[in-house]
């Protein structure tokens, strides 16, 4: 089976191919595929919206993901809108700067993923996941993508020093999308 990963974020597109290459699909990119307004209230009405968008364009079945990080002393900022929190190139020296003086115990935080797949005659799958951990002092490692090497979790390793195995075992895509391939597999199967 064909299916697009609507996406135009390269880290995600590797998370999810690589998480999703035991159920044999033919992952599709969405290179040339228009970009829709994610003008959602939440992770879930944003994944929704691209992979319904990305489905219409292509009549094939279409998987997006959306997701943010959540930090408590931010009231939960940025959130949904994470990836226009600031300009590129300083979104997490933002976030850094924002808590900076805080102690751990104060610096606790949360990426969550909503996922979505949309097939051509309306069905519709979605899961969630979120990974808890902490925003750290600094950017570390070289890993991963976007806010990962401020993202530490409870040993003190950055999702951008650990390898991406371990990071798609314990992180919000991983749990997500494993929770979606399992609906998938027995969607395919009826
Ligand atoms: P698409 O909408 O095309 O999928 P996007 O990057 O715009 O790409 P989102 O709107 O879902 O995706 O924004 C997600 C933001 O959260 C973006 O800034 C990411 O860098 C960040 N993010 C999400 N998951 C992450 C992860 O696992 N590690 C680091 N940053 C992550």
């Amino acid at each position: 089976m064909q299916v697009v990963i609507a996406t135009h974020n390269k880290g995600k597109l590797a998370e999810i191919s690589r998480i999703l290459a035991p159920l044999g699909i033919q992952a599709i990119t969405a290179d040339g595929l228009s970009d829709p307004e994610e003008n959602g209230k939440t992770f879930a009405e944003n994944a929704f919206i691209k992979a319904s968008a990305a489905c219409r364009e292509t009549g094939l079945p279409a998987i997006a993901d959306d997701s943010g990080l959540c930090v408590d002393a931010l009231g939960g900022e940025p959130g949904v809108y994470t990836a226009r929190y600031a300009p590129v190139g300083q979104r997490k020296a933002t976030v850094l700067k924002k808590l900076e003086g805080l102690p751990r115990s104060e610096r606790t935080a949360r990426f969550t993923a909503a996922v979505c797949c949309v097939f051509p005659d309306g069905r519709v799958i979605t899961a969630e996941g979120s990974c808890e951990g902490y925003i750290g002092t600094a950017c570390r490692g070289e890993g991963g993508f976007g806010y990962d090497p401020i993202f530490e979790i409870e040993d003190g390793r950055t999702f951008a020093e650990i390898a991406d195995g371990e990071k798609d075992a314990m992180s919000h895509r991983g749990k997500a999308l494993r929770q979606l391939k399992e609906k998938l597999q027995a969607e395919l199967e009826k």
